[in-house]
């Protein structure tokens, strides 16, 4: 892609409702852009960084062997009067009324109409278990939205729900989804610790968030300092075999959110204690018949008689993942991208576009990484040098090239990496082959 071309709307200046890094950064970096307050539109870079994202969260969840589907994000409100949620779900949910005078809602989550999918499509205890998961916009009237898309009212999240016959067929599926996310967020470059946690409007008695470490999470945190050494990467995972023995590995260390810390507990880490603020990026439940029984979804078993389904829910925050992996990676220049989820790898810079010489040279990278499928944005304008440095470590790709008249003359072009900062000279077929490496 050329910049040229891109519409990439930067700002010079800090806007002043930012009050955080990722959002100054996003809004600086011409990802998005507020429609109204805590509603956002995607840009083209900040919309690459987004897909990314979701396409990790993918791959994961079909390599745990989670189905996906969509639902819609408008919602009948008579499902969830019989889960007995519709009124109790206060003024967080956005009620619509169509032109028939028929009331619906805009989906703040999804267990109601999946529980209603599956009900009306499985009959016997056969086609059990079954886990389901969408990436699905939802809308959370929030008190105070804040920080961009990190407390947005609409909001970009995976969501899985799990079907099972008994308490422990929904514990391997919990399981699963707990590695799954373990897996999920290492690929981003993020720490996430599960932690325990209350279960709010959801419910159920078993649950977990995932929590990254950042001073600009929203809630206090306290974890043993052992779990920032831990590699969910580590082990190769075959999501049939049990998953009791990691998961407890995950979870034998004290790591609680507020609501459900122990200070006696945490007390006896003495120096290993770490109290932190954390951001949420996922949060997994176990809530059993909570839906299924109100909501009649049963299956035969093997006898002939009647098993309300067991079930779980398993939520990532796809869009809110954009914004606290900017919190995790950025410096005083801007956005470093860990390259999992950068939205191009390289960024070119021309330091004299216009000069038939440095032209040639960009043109012929700028080919050469198209033909070898390395996602590169080249900065082909006509601007300043200084002007272009601080755009590029502003937009943070990874990886930065930088060809000027005397290195041309050279025969050498300049490689730069953004997270270190750390330069090299070398040839650019060298460079091309660092890329490639
Ligand atoms: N149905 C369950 C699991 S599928 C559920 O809704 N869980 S949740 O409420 O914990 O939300 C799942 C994830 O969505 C959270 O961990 C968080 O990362 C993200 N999320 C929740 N509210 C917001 C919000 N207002 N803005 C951005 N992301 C949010």
């Amino acid at each position: 892609m050329r910049l040229s071309r891109l519409f990439l709307p930067t700002l010079k200046e800090d806007p002043a409702e930012a009050k955080i890094a990722s959002h100054r950064l996003m809004l600086r970096a011409g990802m998005v852009r507020q429609a109204t307050a805590g509603i956002y539109s995607w840009l083209p870079m900040g919309l690459r960084v987004l897909r990314k994202i979701e396409r990790i969260v993918r791959d994961e969840q079909d390599a745990a062997g989670c189905q996906e589907i969509l639902m819609p994000t408008i919602q009948p409100a008579d499902l969830w009067r019989e889960s007995g949620r519709y009124d109790g779900y206060g003024k967080e949910m956005l009620r619509i009324v169509d032109r028939h005078d028929r009331e619906m809602l805009y989906g703040p989550t999804n267990e109601e109409l999946v529980t209603d999918i599956f009900r009306g499509a499985v009959r016997s205890y056969r086609d059990l278990p079954k886990l389901l998961y969408h990436i699905q916009w939802k809308f959370r009237d929030e008190v105070r939205p804040r920080f961009g898309v990190m407390r947005g009212r609409e909001f970009l999240m995976k969501d899985s729900y799990s079907f099972d016959l008994d308490y422990a067929g929904a514990r391997r599926s919990y399981n699963r989804m707990f590695v799954a996310y373990l897996r999920t967020f290492a690929r981003m470059g993020l720490k996430a610790i599960p932690m325990q946690a209350d279960t709010g409007p959801i419910g159920g008695d078993l649950s977990h968030e995932f929590i990254i470490l950042a001073d600009t999470g929203e809630s206090e945190v306290f974890c043993h300092r052992d779990y920032l050494s831990f590699d969910a990467l580590a082990e190769t995972v075959d999501y049939d075999a049990d998953l009791e023995p990691m998961v407890a590995r995950w979870t034998e260390l004290y790591a609680a959110t507020d609501e459900k810390h122990d200070a006696a507990a945490a007390a006896e880490l003495g120096d290993a204690l770490i109290t932190a603020r954390g951001i949420e990026v996922g949060h997994i439940f176990y809530f059993g018949t909570k839906y299924s029984a109100p909501m009649g979804a049963t299956v035969t078993g093997p006898a002939g008689e009647e098993i309300t389904l067991e079930m779980g829910s398993y939520g990532i925050g796809v869009s809110r993942l954009v914004g606290a992996i900017i919190e995790a990676f950025h410096d005083d220049a801007g956005i470093v991208w860990p390259e999992a989820v950068a939205p191009w790898r390289v960024g070119l810079i021309n330091l004299r576009t216009g000069d038939g010489a440095c032209d040639a040279a960009c043109e012929d990278f700028y080919a050469k990484c198209q033909a070898a499928g390395i996602e590169l944005l080249y900065d082909d304008r006509d601007e300043r040098a200084g002007g272009k440095f601080a755009n590029m470590d502003l937009i943070g790709l990874p990886w930065q090239v930088i060809v000027g008249p005397r290195g041309v003359k050279a025969g050498v072009v300049e490689i730069k990496r953004r997270a270190s900062g750390e330069r090299e000279e070398l040839t650019a077929d060298a460079a091309l082959n660092r890329l490639l490496a």
